[in-house]
């Protein structure tokens, strides 16, 4: 990174991180930009017009925090802490902007809890429960493999950091195949592309798993030695004949023994498990099947075989003396649900929401029920972001939140096993304050401080890594710190499950409990003849979620299969109106072979200003949960297309949105 004045003026991959090294995605190029942009939130702001409009007044920080903390102080008193909610989610992903200082807070004032489920939650529970969240295959270790399946992952948007390796594989003869509804672009390269209907992976992996056991594709003494809970896995995988789940999972016929054979036959084969198959009601199981694979058909213990879920969870950083205040037994209010928990609950209501490193109006499911909560007179809201988002336009405060190379930061690697320290921070823009900051002064506003809490942001780092002085002082020397066994675990080599008896659970109890129907057991399509296409909304490359987005104000449009665009009389170019029960989104409609029949696409993370109507794809969103996790089903959503009468416009097609 290059500062100048205290400014950032540019950006570029740091080679102290294998992982990263010497390369970043483009839209993290722009951040110099997007730091000192036009749109950023320089003061704190009063709402003047109504909830919504986003007519606001600049306020002095000591205006916006008396408001803040007046009110605080009234509903804890009257009707109770459980009033209040605090909203968040990663923001920018740190470890010092969420858990710490916010949680300190919240915890004495006895708010509700929020459990934060809107991504990950299901693979996590899975990972959990089978492996004890054994880490996973290092990205580098994917150019040794001679398979690589990438389930459920859109790489060229959402990581780019893993493609150099696959590509190095395929140069040494690597087979890839890919299991997604839509063709990516790493789908066009693979041998073997399975595009099946959203949600049912599940059945996909139990029909290979069935056939793996009935092949003598099993690796019995791997699963003598390490696994437990086989039984019960088979029993749930004998339901599942390679025609039926063929069927269900709309492959053509000989799709699961073509999966089968090329992943027995490949060693070092590995798994690469992505995000995209745990968005729907079998979310959870589908993760837990798709991990179940290679200690099935025995492809640990040798380097570049294995699979990677999130890697996240190398780094578990214990935040107690950082928060400083046990977690009370408070309500928890599931993220997913929040526009139901906004517009129906009583015994308290929520009367104050506080929202951080969260943009709920265009990311929870249940738009309609999210903003119908926002625009209650009676519920007081602050937004604390760095930019005026859609939720902020709700806010009655606003306060300027400073960005992540504006203050310290910790940072875990997304997939790269590496944890690192922010640059030093260059001056915040404007008056914004860190979340630190706020949040203490917060505590002290209310009276809540205690000695000994760690004051100031080094104290907090010192809090965190408080277990581990030798890390902190590395970390402080070199800026990244890699775990013990370096970059490159070889999984039961090097890393085992870090289940009770060190083996993998193949069936483990508690997910069974928590299931539903029982675990490894498929829900039926949600689709109705109303509502028959199954709207999935994966990422953008340009954005990180809707993080980014007010950088962009062109529509994506909706992507759609020439067999359902014909019936239905739409074209290429043509406006459309998505819609189901809770509303309609109006944009432009692409038609193209790359997605698969049934299924339409409209991204992630879009702003009220990328559609015609200000709705976005989480209109479409139910607020059911996941099988385990209470995950989020955004790719539950069903919906119906029609066209708008007027004028078409030919020339989306053009525009390559989704990588
Ligand atoms: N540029 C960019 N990078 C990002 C993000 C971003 O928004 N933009 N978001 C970040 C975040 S928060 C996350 S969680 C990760 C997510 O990154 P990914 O794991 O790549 O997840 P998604 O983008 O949700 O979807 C990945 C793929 O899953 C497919 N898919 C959808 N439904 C199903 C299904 O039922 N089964 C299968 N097999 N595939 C399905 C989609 O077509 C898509 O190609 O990316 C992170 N990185
Ligand atoms: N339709 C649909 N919607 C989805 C998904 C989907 O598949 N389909 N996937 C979802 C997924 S994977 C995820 S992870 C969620 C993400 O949803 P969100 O958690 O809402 O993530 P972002 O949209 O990135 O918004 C984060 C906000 O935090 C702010 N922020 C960043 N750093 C800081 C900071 O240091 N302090 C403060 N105070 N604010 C900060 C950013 O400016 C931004 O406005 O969206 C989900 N939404
Ligand atoms: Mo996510």
């Amino acid at each position: 990174m290059e500062v100048e004045d205290g400014r950032v003026i540019a950006v570029e991959g740091d080679d102290r991180n294998p992982v990263t090294a010497n390369f970043i995605c483009a839209k993290v190029r722009g951040l110099p930009e997007v730091l000192r942009g036009a749109q950023r939130l320089a003061r704190p702001l009063r709402r003047r017009g109504p909830k919504g409009a986003g007519e606001f007044e600049p306020i002095s920080w000591d205006e916006a925090l008396d408001a803040i903390a007046e009110r605080l102080n009234a509903l804890r008193r009257n009707p109770g802490g459980e009033s209040i909610l605090p909203l968040s989610y990663g923001g920018s992903n740190g470890l010092l902007s969420q858990d710490t200082t916010d949680a300190r807070l919240f915890r004495r004032i006895g708010a509700s809890r929020l459990a934060r489920t809107v991504c990950a939650a299901p693979t996590g529970a899975a990972a959990a429960a089978l492996y004890g969240k054994m880490p996973g295959v290092g990205y580098e270790d994917y150019a040794e493999a001679s398979l690589i399946v990438v389930w459920g992952l859109n790489p060229h948007a959402s990581g780019i950091h893993i493609l150099p390796f696959i590509r190095r594989a395929r140069r040494n003869g690597a087979t890839l195949i890919v299991v997604d509804p839509r063709r990516t672009r790493l789908a066009e390269q693979a041998d073997l592309h399975l595009a099946v209907r959203p949600g049912t992976d599940l059945v996909l992996a139990l029909a290979v798993i069935r056939r793996l056991l009935e092949t003598g594709g099993a690796d019995e003494a791997f699963l003598e030695r390490h696994c437990r809970g086989l039984d019960g896995l088979r029993r749930r995988a004998q339901e599942w004949t390679a025609e039926r789940a063929e069927a269900v999972a709309g492959l053509e016929p000989g799709s699961v023994a073509k999966f089968t054979e090329l992943y027995r036959a490949g060693s070092p084969a590995v798994i690469r498990c992505g995000w995209g198959l745990e968005r729907n009601r079998n979310g959870g199981a589908a993760a837990a099947a798709v991990a179940a694979l290679p200690a099935v058909a025995g492809k640990f213990g040798v380097r570049g075989g294995g699979v990677t879920l999130s890697n996240s969870s190398v780094w578990t950083v214990d935040a107690g003396a950082a928060i400083a205040e046990p977690e009370p037994r408070t309500r928890i209010i599931n993220m997913n649900r929040v526009g139901r928990a906004l517009t129906e609950l009583t015994d308290p209501p929520i009367s104050l929401l506080f929202v951080y490193n969260n943009n709920p109006a265009m990311t929870l499911p249940r738009q309609d029920l999210v903003l119908a909560g926002l625009r209650r007179d009676d519920l007081f809201t602050v937004v604390f972001d760095a930019f005026l988002t859609d939720t902020a336009r709700f806010g009655d405060i606003v306060l300027p939140a400073a960005m992540f190379l504006e203050r310290l930061e910790l940072a875990r690697g997304y997939g790269a096993y590496s944890l690192q320290e922010g640059a030093p921070p260059v001056v915040p823009f404007g008056e914004s304050r860190t979340n630190h900051e706020v949040f203490a002064s917060l505590c002290r506003r209310l009276g809540l401080e205690r000695p000994g809490d760690p004051a100031t942001e080094e104290e907090v780092v010192n809090a965190l890594l408080r277990e581990r002085p030798d890390r902190l002082r590395k970390l402080v020397s070199d800026g990244v710190v890699l775990p013990d066994f370096g970059t490159r675990p070889v999984q039961f080599v090097d890393v085992f499950p870090g289940t009770p008896d060190g083996r993998v659970d193949l069936f483990p109890e508690v997910l069974e409990r928590e299931s539903p129907r029982g675990l490894y057991v498929y829900a039926d399509d949600p689709a109705t003849g109303r509502y028959p296409l199954a709207l999935i909304s994966p990422g953008l490359a340009r954005q990180v979620s809707s993080t980014l987005g007010h950088l962009h104000r062109d529509r994506p449009a909706l992507t759609m299969h020439p067999g359902d665009a014909r019936p239905r009389g739409l074209r290429d170019g043509d406006r459309v109106r998505i819609f189901n029960e809770q509303g309609e989104v109006r944009c432009r409609l692409r038609v193209t072979e790359s997605i698969r029949p049934g299924v339409v696409l409209f991204p992630k993370g879009l702003w009220s200003h990328h559609t015609e109507n200000g709705a976005t794809a989480t209109l479409f969103a139910p607020d059911t949960l996941t099988d385990l996790g209470g995950g989020a089903c955004f790719n539950d959503a069903r919906v119906e297309v029609e066209a708008i009468p007027g004028r078409s416009d030919r020339s989306v097609s053009s525009t390559r949105f989704e990588s």
